[in-house]
C-alpha cells in the first residue's frame, strides 16, 4: 500500500484547521501511520523545498513554512498519493475546487494551507526525511474492508 506525506503548514494550525484537515483524509479511509506538531528548521525546509530553489517564490515558501508549528502526517492506503492531493485540491487556492481544503479555506497561492506529496517515490524520500523508523506505526485500521476491495 502507498504512503505519502501530508504537512498543515503555519497557516493551516495558526487558523485551528489540522482537526479539519486531518477529519477530510481520515473520513475518505486513509489510515495515519504518524503524526507530530513540530517546528521546522531552515534546513529541513531548505531540503524538503530544494526543488523549488531559484524560484521568485522560493525564500518567502521557507520564510512561511519555519514561522509557526507545522503538523506532519504519513497516511497509508491504496492510492493514498493523489486521494490526499485530491483532497487538497491545486496549488493555487483559487483554481481549487470547492469541496478541497484549498478550495474552502485558501485565497493565496503562498498561503496555501498544506503540503502533499506529489509521487510515491517523493513521498517515500519526504516521509524518511520528516520521520525517523520507529515513529511510524504499523497496524490495521478496523473495518479498512468497507474502503477497499483488498
Ligand atoms: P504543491 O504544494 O501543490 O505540490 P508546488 O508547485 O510543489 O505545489 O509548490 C510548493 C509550494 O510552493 C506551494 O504549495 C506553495 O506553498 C508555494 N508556491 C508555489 N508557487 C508559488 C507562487 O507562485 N507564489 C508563492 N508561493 C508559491
Ligand atoms: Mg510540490
Amino acid at each position: 500500500m502507498e504512503r505519502t506525506l501530508l504537512l498543515v503548514k503555519p497557516d493551516g494550525v495558526q487558523r485551528g484547521l489540522v482537526g479539519t484537515i486531518i477529519d477530510k483524509v481520515e473520513r475518505r479511509g486513509l489510515r495515519m501511520v504518524g503524526v507530530k506538531l513540530m517546528s521546522v528548521s531552515a534546513h529541513l525546509a531548505e531540503t524538503h523545498y530544494a526543488i523549488h530553489k531559484g524560484k521568485p517564490f522560493y525564500n518567502g515558501l521557507i520564510d512561511y513554512i519555519t514561522s509557526a508549528p507545522v503538523v506532519a502526517i504519513v497516511w497509508q492506503g491504496s492510492k493514498a498519493v493523489s486521494v490526499v492531493r485530491q483532497v487538497l485540491g491545486s496549488t493555487d487556492p483559487t483554481e481549487a475546487q470547492a469541496g478541497t481544503v484549498r478550495g474552502d479555506y485558501g485565497i493565496d497561492i503562498g498561503r496555501n494551507l498544506t503540503h502533499g506529496s506529489d509521487s510515491v517515490k517523493n513521498g517515500l524520500t519526504e516521509i524518511n526525511l520528516w520521520f525517523k523508523p520507529d515513529e511510524l506505526i504499523e497496524w490495521k485500521r478496523s473495518g479498512e474492508e468497507w474502503v477497499f476491495e483488498i
